[in-house]
C-alpha cells in the first residue's frame, strides 16, 4: 500500500504513476490466444477437446461436453432454502432494474415529410462466459443472463470450465434460475472461439459476454467483429472517498471486499483526515488476519492499495475522475455534492450505508462494470448489450422532391453518378406528383 498526500512534494508524479500503473497480463497472452483461436476455427471440436484436456485436465468426450438442464434444475432444487431465497431476491431485483433499460422504438414524420425511425431487436443467441475456480460466481451468472433474458434473446448459451471435471453446483443453480438454454463444460479462449465461430457441436452465437481471466479477455478482444462483446474486462478496483466520521472498520471492510477478489485488484481510499487514514490502514491489517481470503487480499493491498490524503473531499473528485474507477463509494453523510462532481465511474455507491457488496449481489444494477479506467468511455453491462437497432426511413414523392436534390448534388461531388441517377430518375419521373 502506498500513502500519498496531495500537499506533499512530488504528489503529481506519484499520483500519475498510480493512474498509469498497469495491472494486466501482457503480450504472450495475445500470441497464445491467436494460436488457440486459429486452431478452433480450423479444427473445431477436436481443437476444443484437446485444449480442454490440456488446460482443464479432463476429456469432454469421456466426462461429457454438456450439463443437462435437468441437472441445473436439480442443483437449484437442492439449494439450502436461505441460499435459494437470497438468489431469488437477487434475481428479482436485477430483473426489475434491467427491465427499465428496455429502449423505446422511434417512428416519426419530420418537417420535410420524411418518415424516420429506429426499431430495437434482440440478438438471436448470446454466449455467457462463467469462469471456473476462484471466480466462479453465481451472482455473475445472474448479472449476465438476466439482461439477456430481458432483452428477449432466444438462445442463451453458458460456457464454464470444470477444472479436473469438477462442476460448481451454485453456478448451475443460478443458470437454472436465470433461464440458461445450454451449458457447456468448456472454458478459456477455446470456449470463446467455439461460441464465436461455431463448431459441429456448438452453434455459433452473436454476442459473447461475461468475465474471465486474461486469456478469455484477450479472446473476446480478438474475436470482436466476428461476434459482439460486452467489454474487455481487466482487474477490478474500488475507490472509497470517506470523511473522518466513518468507522474505520467499515471502510477497511469495503477496501478488502475488492482486494479479496484477486491479487491484481486495487483498493484506494481518499480522505481529508490523515488520522482516519492511519486508523483504516490499521483496521485493514487487523481484518486481513481474520479473512479466509487473507492471502489474496494481502497481495492485492500490498501491491496495489493506496491511501491518499486530500485537503478537502471535493479536492479528491478530479483525482477520482482521472482514475475512472469501476466502483466508487462516497462514504459521507450527504453524498450529493460529491456525486455531482463525478463524471467517470462505472458505478457509484452513495452514503455510509451503501457498501459495494450490496451492489455486487442484490441491489439491481449490473456488477459487470468497466475496469482499468475504461469508465472514461464504457458503461456497465446492460440490456442494450444484447440488442441492436435497425433504423428505417420512408419517403413519398413530395418528401423526395424536398431533400433529394441535395443528395444528387452530394453524389455528383463524390463522383458517384449511379447514386445521383437513382435519386434524379425519381425526381424527373413524369407524374411523380411532387410540385
Ligand atoms: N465485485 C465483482 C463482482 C462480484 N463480487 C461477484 C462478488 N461476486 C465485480 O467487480
Ligand atoms: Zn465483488
Amino acid at each position: 500500500m502506498i500513502r500519498l498526500d496531495v500537499s506533499a512534494a512530488g504528489f503529481a508524479a506519484d499520483f500519475a504513476a498510480l493512474v498509469d500503473a498497469r495491472r494486466e497480463a501482457d503480450s504472450d497472452v495475445a500470441r497464445d490466444v491467436t494460436a488457440i483461436l486459429r486452431a478452433v476455427r480450423e479444427e473445431g471440436d477436436a481443437a476444443v477437446r484437446a485444449f480442454t484436456e490440456k488446460f482443464d485436465g479432463h476429456d469432454p468426450d469421456a466426462t461429457g461436453w454438456r450439463i443437462e438442464l435437468a441437472d441445473c434444475r436439480a442443483a437449484l432444487d437442492g439449494l439450502d432454502p436461505e441460499l435459494r431465497a437470497a438468489l431469488e431476491l437477487a434475481h428479482d431485483r436485477i430483473a426489475a432494474y434491467h427491465a427499465k433499460q428496455r429502449p423505446e422504438d422511434r417512428d416519426e414524420v419530420d418537417a420535410d415529410g420524411v418518415r424516420l425511425g429506429a426499431r430495437w431487436s434482440a440478438v438471436a443467441a448470446a454466449g455467457v462466459y462463467v469462469p471456473g475456480g476462484r471466480a466462479a460466481y453465481p451472482s455473475s451468472v445472474l448479472m449476465n443472463v438476466v439482461p439477456a433474458k430481458v432483452a428477449g434473446v432466444e438462445r442463451i448459451v453458458m460456457v464454464t470450465p470444470t477444472p479436473k471435471g469438477e462442476v460448481n453446483q451454485l453456478v448451475l443453480a443460478a443458470a437454472a434460475l436465470a433461464g440458461v438454454d445450454e451449458v457447456w463444460r468448456i472454458g478459456g479462449a477455446q470456449a470463446v472461439a467455439a461460441l464465436a465461430y461455431g463448431t459441429d457441436r456448438i452453434k455459433a452465437v452473436d454476442v459473447v459476454t461475461g468475465p474471465g481471466n486474461a486469456w478469455v479477455a484477450e479472446a473476446k478482444r480478438q474475436l470482436y467483429g466476428v461476434v459482439g462483446i460486452d467489454m474487455v474486462a481487466g482487474p477490478s478496483e474500488i475507490v472509497v472517498v470517506a470523511d473522518g466520521q466513518n468507522d474505520p472498520a467499515w471502510i477497511a471492510a469495503d477496501l478488502l471486499s475488492q482486494a479479496e477478489h484477486d491479487p491484481t485488484s486495487q483498493s484506494i481510499l481518499f480522505t481529508d483526515d490523515a488520522g482516519f487514514g492511519d486508523a483504516v490502514a490499521k483496521a485493514v491489517d487487523d481484518q486481513i488476519a481474520q479473512l479466509a481470503t487473507g492471502q489474496v487480499a494481502r497481495a492485492s493491498w500490498d501491491a496495489n492499495g493506496a491511501i491518499v490524503i486530500v485537503p478537502t473531499l471535493s479536492d479528491a473528485m478530479p483525482l477520482v475522475d482521472r482514475l475512472a474507477p469501476e466502483h466508487l463509494e462516497l462514504a459521507v453523510g450527504d453524498p450529493e455534492p460529491l456525486f455531482r462532481a463525478v463524471r467517470h465511474a462505472g458505478s457509484v455507491f452513495l452514503g455510509r450505508y451503501t457498501p459495494e457488496a450490496v451492489g455486487d449481489y442484490v441491489a439491481g444494477p449490473n456488477h459487470v462494470l468497466p475496469t482499468g479506467r475504461r469508465a472514461r468511455f464504457a458503461s456497465g453491462l446492460s440490456v442494450l448489450d444484447y440488442m441492436k437497432r435497425t433504423s428505417f426511413l420512408g419517403l413519398d414523392a413530395a418528401a423526395l422532391a424536398r431533400i433529394g436534390p441535395a443528395a444528387v448534388t452530394l453524389a455528383g461531388a463524390e463522383g458517384l453518378p449511379a447514386h445521383a441517377r437513382s435519386v434524379a430518375i425519381r425526381l424527373d419521373a413524369p407524374g411523380n406528383g411532387a410540385a
